[in-house]
């Protein structure tokens, strides 16, 4: 208990138990709905990034490059609206909007939940790839497993190239590392090698890609590493 004004520490011992149920509890769920995208014949993708780093522009290129060729199901994390899963349900794939009420980041059961939407939409028929976009937050996300088989954080040019250091949870946990908005390099005083530099110094397993989802520079190759993961 905090000796100024009463509240609980994050170091309660309380908390702290409380805390590591709740994670447990979602480690369960998640394990869940690992099988049951393995179970859909899909490999699962959470798209973590801050607000507006371009994962749903991101989504929409790649449905219209790929969604011929692969089936795509999307599950979409917010805060409030509907807004990016009309934005998805305008490309032709199933979609299926999560709307927290006010939590900063998704969870296992209620990706479960948006797992049973999907479903109801695909009368039976498989995907080949799940993508859980998250709500926008480079924090909070990276302790919540949802299913995934990979976790891809997304950092764009506009938010400066110190976020590795200063947010490394995700980076220490995501599989995947999307530098987007290149194409806006020459504005911005943002070094890809510096970047990438810090955040393989916190993961070396780190797979990175550079690319513009408006200009097209660097798409193949994360296009490539689509096919790879569902093939
Ligand atoms: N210049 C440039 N702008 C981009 C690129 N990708 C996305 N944007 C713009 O960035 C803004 C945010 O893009 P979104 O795709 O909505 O970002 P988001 O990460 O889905 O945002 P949230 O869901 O709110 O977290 C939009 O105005 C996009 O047009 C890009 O490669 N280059
Ligand atoms: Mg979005």
């Amino acid at each position: 208990m905090c000796d100024t004004c009463g509240c609980h520490s994050p170091s309660d011992p309380l908390i702290v138990e409380v805390n590591q149920s709740l994670l447990a509890a979602n480690d369960e769920a998640a394990h869940a709905n690992h099988h049951r995208i393995e179970a859909m014949g899909a490999v699962g993708l959470n798209l973590i990034s801050s607000p507006g780093s371009g994962k749903t522009t991101l989504l929409e290129k790649t449905i219209e490059m790929l969604g011929r060729d692969l089936r795509i199901g999307v599950i979409e994390g917010d805060i409030e609206t509907e807004l990016d899963a009309e934005r998805i349900r305008a490309k032709g794939v199933p979609v299926v909007q999560l709307t927290t009420g006010g939590a900063c980041h998704l969870d296992a059961p209620l990706v479960g939940k948006g797992l049973d939407a999907l479903e109801g939409q695909l009368d039976g028929a498989g995907l080949d790839l799940v993508v859980i976009e998250n709500v926008g937050n480079l924090v909070c996300p990276a302790t919540f497993a949802l299913g995934e088989h990979q976790r891809v954080v997304l950092l764009s040019v506009p938010e400066g190239q110190d976020k590795p250091a200063k947010y490394p949870g995700v980076f220490r946990t995501s599989q995947i590392f999307l530098l987007t908005k290149t194409d806006l390099l020459p504005y911005f005083d943002f070094d890809i090698a510096a970047a990438s530099a810090e955040a393989r110094r916190i993961n070396p397993a780190l797979q990175i890609m550079a690319l513009s989802a408006t200009s097209g520079e660097g798409m193949e190759a994360w296009f490539d590493f689509l096919r790879q993961i569902t093939k």
